[in-house]
Order: structure tokens, then C-alpha cells, then sequence
């Protein structure tokens, strides 16, 4: 027989040294937020959330849940599904499907999309419900070290104590300083829950946000342009970025480079139903051009908005950009007050933000020491030729340990799902890679994939980096055939050798 826990509503409250209304408050409901306070009310804590989204320059606003649930990964990953189906419709005709090639329904998509998120972001109310966190949907600022004042929609004002603050408030896209910018261009925040086909789009930046929405525009038929300032996906290894932006232009992306906007002016304002037209101003390699397009993106990096929650107030030190500079326990300068995910100086992602949050719970009320590991954390670019990566990359490697202490396995392969395609000029993209450091009897210390299903090979294979693989591991592995991740189970030319990448075996 099996027996549900339900907890158990009449337990003593854990024993307080307190008169505060909540032994922890939470600023911000995103991944890190509730990961933190639905951890921290298992261990019997009495926690409060706050969550409030500040509309965008176009109105947009959205549920709980934050940027991951409402306006990132996930809007982000469907919409890339969308235009991998298109691909796939292809192939599917190649495979005997008869389908007649219908144009995408834009409407159709969006409305989807933000069904599901609804009721996600529902299924997180009654989950807060449920495991005794409240939560209220109003925007937090301190008073003192352990009093905040919230104020809903409607301005109505709350001040809420408690004995320790978690600030997860993560942050939002930035625009430039150029005029139309905030009136005109939109962002991240809000192409998910566009209420108008985007029509023909800049994307300003070269971030991995830029490409992804860049590639997703283009393969559901859109015509997309992709303003470059230096070089492509800074951070990530130069090799692997350059090939994402070759596949990505032989698939029909233009690219502005270098290029930076100067000036943004309407020509026609948007409807409820139409894009607007909108003449973008721009020097692209020292000549001044102008051009006309119906939606501008700027995906131009992302800030917290430390500044907005009344920091002086509680003397809480923080960078220029927003970030908190934090010890190993998520300490902030205030001895009450820690802060998690996209706030910290460490790669902004879901599962991290997720980790830090339950870790720092478990640390505050149930004894534990472990910390978050920021190293080796997996990571997948959700362009059209994928992108996943783990590890250093070869730059960073060889800055690291000595150009004559890396070496580079690297190799083509043919995705076998793929071989009914003609061969086209797409050809050549799918490529691995195995960053190996020799003084260390080979360790592993990089691996990078681009190709169908980046994300579910690269999460497997970061276990094995972080259990410390050397090359003769994954020689050791034997590879599941007819896969893509078989690859990194069968390398055996390196970069310094010159022998040719372009024989595959099969
Ligand atoms: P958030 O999720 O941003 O949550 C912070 C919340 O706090 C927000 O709801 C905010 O409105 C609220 N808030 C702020 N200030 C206050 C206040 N004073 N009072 C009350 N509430 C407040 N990561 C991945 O791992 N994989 C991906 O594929 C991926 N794709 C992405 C795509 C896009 C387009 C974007 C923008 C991000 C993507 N990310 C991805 C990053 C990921 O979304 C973030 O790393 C993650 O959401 C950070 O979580 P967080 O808890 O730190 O903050
Ligand atoms: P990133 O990774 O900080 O990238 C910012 C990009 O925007 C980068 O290509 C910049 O070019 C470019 N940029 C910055 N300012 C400008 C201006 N003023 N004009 C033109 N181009 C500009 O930002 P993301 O939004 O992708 O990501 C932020 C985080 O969110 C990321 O870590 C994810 O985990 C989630 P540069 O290379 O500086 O020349």
C-alpha cells in the first residue's frame, strides 16, 4: 500500500529567536526565487515571495514564474521547436510524407504558447499554496534590514518583516542609448506574446539571445537580419560561434557587420493587429545607411535592477552592471541578506539560478554545507544548428593551461537522420569537439557539439566532466550507433596533427 505525506498542518512552527512576521522573505518569484522558498517551507520556515513584473515600453507584462517560464527558456525553446518543425517538414517529404507546404500562423503559435504559460504560471500559485509559501504579487523595496515595503498594481501599500531576505529579482533586457529606442524596438520581454506577426526584423546583438530569436524568426519564413557590433556569442568558443553564424546565413539570416544602430523613427505606428514600419539609421563599417523594418529586437545583454529595490537603505554593495558580489554561502555585505541567480557574477541560466536557490535553503534551515558548483555547467544555444557546450572553451583553455598543453579532438559528423537531404551547402556544420588538457593524462576540460539535440547529449556528458573524464574514458565508452553523441566516443584527429576533418567513418 502506499501512503502520501501531506505536511502536516497542525506541526509546531520552527523554533524562532524572532518577532519578525516571516523567518525568510523572497524577492522575486522566478526559478531561483521559488526553488528557494518552497525549499526553505519543507524545512519548516515560515517564507514569503514577492513577485511583480514592471510592464515593458510596450505594456507587456506577464504571470509568476519569472523571465525562464514567461519570457525566456521556455516561450524561447517552443518557438524554436516551431521553426525545427518546418525543417523537419521538409525532410518528412523526403521520407515519403505527402504534405502540402502550408505558410505558418504566427496567431496560432503565440496563442499556444501562452496557454501553456498560464496555466503554468496558475500551477505555480497553487503549488506556493500547497506547500505553505505566501506569496504576494507586489513589487518589494527595502525600509531596513529586515523590513520591506511591497505595493501592488493598484498602489496599495504592505510592510512585511523578516528575520532574512533572499533577493532573487533576477534582470532585464537593456536597450541602447539611441533615440526611438524605447519607444519603437522591442526586446525579449516581448517577441513571446507579439500580438502581431513581427514581419521583416532587425536583431540587434550578437549575444546568444539575439541568434536564437534571429533563427527562429527566419526558419517560420521571416525575413531577419541580425545587427553584428564585434564578434558573435562572446564567451563561448570562437571556432563553434563562427560556424552557428555561416550555417545561419547559408539558411537565409542576413548579417550587419560590424554595425551599430544610430537613430530609430516611425513611419507607420503599429496597430493592434499590424507591425509597424520603422526606418533604423545605422553605421556599418564607418559608412552611415538607413533601412526599413517592422520590428527591431534588441538583445543587447541583460541587467539586473539591483538599484530599484532601495539598496542604501540596507547598505547592500553592488556592481555598476547590478550584479551582487556574494561569498561562497551566497553572503551579500548584509548579514541577513543573501541573493541567487541571474543577480550573481556567474553564468545567467535556469538551472543554476534553481540549484542556488534549494542549495542556500538547505544551507539556512536544514543544516546542510554544500555549496553550488558554478564550474563545469552545461550549457545549449537553441540556434538553428544547436549549440551545446560544457567545459572551457579553446581560447579559454589555452589561456589556462599552455597552447602546448591543449589538445584539440575534433571531427565532422552527418547526423543519420539528415542523409536523405541533397547535399547542399548546409553540409559541413555538424561538428564536436574534445578540449583535452596533456598535462593532466588528457582530462577533459572542454567539449562542444553543434547539431540536432544539442541539449540532451551536452547534459549527459557534463556528468562526465565534472567526474573528471580523460580522453581514454570516452575512448572507453562504447557509443550508441546510429546517434549523434556516439561522435565523442570515436575522435581520434587532433588539431595539431592537420590531418583533414572531412572523412567521417561510419
Ligand atoms: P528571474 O527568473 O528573472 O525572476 C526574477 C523575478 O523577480 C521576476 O519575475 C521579476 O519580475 C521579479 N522581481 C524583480 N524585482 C522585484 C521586486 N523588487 N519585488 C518583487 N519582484 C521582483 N536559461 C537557461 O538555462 N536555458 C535557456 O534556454 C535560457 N533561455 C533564455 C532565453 C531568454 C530570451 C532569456 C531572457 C533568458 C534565458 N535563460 C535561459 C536565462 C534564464 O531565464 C534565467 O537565468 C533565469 O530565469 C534566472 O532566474 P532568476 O530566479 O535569477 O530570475
Ligand atoms: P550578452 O551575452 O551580454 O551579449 C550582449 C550582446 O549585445 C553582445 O553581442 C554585444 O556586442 C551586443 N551589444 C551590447 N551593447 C550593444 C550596443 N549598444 N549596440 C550594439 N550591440 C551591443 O547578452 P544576452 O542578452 O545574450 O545575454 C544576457 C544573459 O541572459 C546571458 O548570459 C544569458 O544567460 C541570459 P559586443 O560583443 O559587446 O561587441
Amino acid at each position: 500500500m502506499f501512503r502520501v505525506q501531506v505536511p502536516d498542518q497542525d506541526a509546531p512552527d520552527m523554533e524562532r529567536a524572532h518577532d519578525f512576521n516571516f523567518d525568510l522573505a523572497v524577492l522575486g518569484g522566478g526559478s531561483g526565487g521559488l526553488a528557494c522558498a518552497k525549499e526553505a517551507a519543507k524545512h519548516g520556515a515560515k517564507v514569503v515571495v514577492f513577485d511583480f513584473v514592471q510592464p515593458t515600453p510596450l505594456k507587456t507584462t506577464w504571470g509568476l514564474g519569472g523571465t525562464c517560464l514567461n519570457v525566456g527558456c521556455i516561450p524561447k525553446k517552443l518557438m524554436h521547436t516551431a521553426s525545427i518543425y518546418g525543417e523537419l517538414a521538409e525532410d518528412a517529404q523526403l521520407y515519403g510524407w505527402n504534405l502540402t507546404k502550408n505558410s505558418h500562423d504566427w496567431d496560432r503559435m503565440v496563442g499556444n504558447i501562452q496557454n501553456h504559460i498560464k496555466a503554468q504560471n496558475w500551477k505555480i500559485r497553487v503549488d506556493l499554496r500547497d506547500k505553505n509559501v505566501t506569496y504576494y504579487n507586489e513589487y518589494a523595496t527595502f525600509v531596513d534590514k529586515h523590513t520591506v515595503k511591497s505595493v501592488n498594481k493598484r498602489g496599495a501599500e504592505r510592510t512585511v518583516t523578516a528575520d532574512k531576505f533572499v533577493l532573487a529579482m533576477g534582470g532585464r533586457p537593456n536597450y541602447p542609448d539611441v533615440p526611438g529606442a524605447q519607444d519603437y524596438a522591442i526586446t525579449s520581454d516581448d517577441i513571446f506574446s507579439l500580438k502581431y506577426h513581427p514581419g521583416k526584423t532587425l536583431c540587434v546583438g550578437a549575444s546568444y539571445i539575439s541568434l536564437e530569436c534571429a533563427g527562429f524568426l527566419n526558419g517560420l519564413g521571416i525575413d531577419t537580419t541580425v545587427m553584428v557590433r564585434s564578434i558573435l556569442l562572446r564567451g563561448f568558443d570562437k571556432d563553434c560561434s563562427e560556424k552557428i553564424g555561416g550555417y545561419m546565413e547559408q539558411c537565409g539570416v542576413k548579417f550587419l557587420r560590424p554595425c551599430v544602430p544610430n537613430k530609430i523613427e516611425c513611419v507607420k505606428e503599429a496597430t493592434d493587429s499590424s507591425a509597424p514600419e520603422l526606418r533604423v539609421s545605422f553605421t556599418q563599417n564607418g559608412e552611415e545607411k538607413s533601412d526599413i523594418f517592422n520590428t527591431v529586437l534588441f538583445a543587447i545583454g541583460r541587467k539586473p535592477l539591483t538599484d530599484k529595490i532601495n539598496p542604501g537603505a540596507i547598505g547592500l554593495k553592488y556592481d555598476p552592471n547590478g550584479k551582487i558580489p556574494v561569498t561562497e554561502e551566497e553572503l551579500t555585505n548584509v548579514d541577513n541578506v543573501y541573493a541567487i541567480g541571474d543577480l550573481l557574477n556567474a553564468p545567467e541560466l535556469t538551472p543554476l539560478a534553481i540549484q542556488s536557490g534549494r542549495l542556500l535553503a538547505k544551507r539556512l534551515y536544514a543544516g546542510s554545507k554544500i555549496l553550488t558548483d558554478y564550474v563545469n555547467v552545461p550549457t545549449t544555444v537553441f540556434t538553428p544548428l544547436e549549440y551545446g557546450s560544457v567545459g572551457l572553451s579553446e581560447d579559454a583553455a589555452i589561456a589556462k593551461y599552455g597552447e602546448e598543453n591543449v589538445e584539440v579532438y575534433h571531427t565532422k559528423h552527418t547526423p543519420t537522420e539528415q542523409v536523405v537531404r541533397e547535399a547542399s551547402a548546409l553540409e559541413g556544420y555538424n561538428y564536436a569537439k574534445l578540449i583535452c588538457n596533456r598535462a593532466d593524462n588528457e582530462r577533459v576540460v572542454g567539449l562542444h557539439y553543434l547539431g540536432p539535440n544539442a541539449g540532451e547529449i551536452t547534459g549527459g556528458f557534463g556528468l562526465g566532466l565534472i567526474m573528471g573524464a580523460t580522453k581514454s574514458d570516452f575512448d572507453r565508452l562504447v557509443g550508441i550507433h546510429p546517434t549523434s553523441s556516439e561522435v565523442f566516443t570515436t575522435m581520434n584527429i587532433t588539431r595539431r596533427s592537420g590531418q583533414s576533418i572531412d572523412v567521417e567513418d561510419c
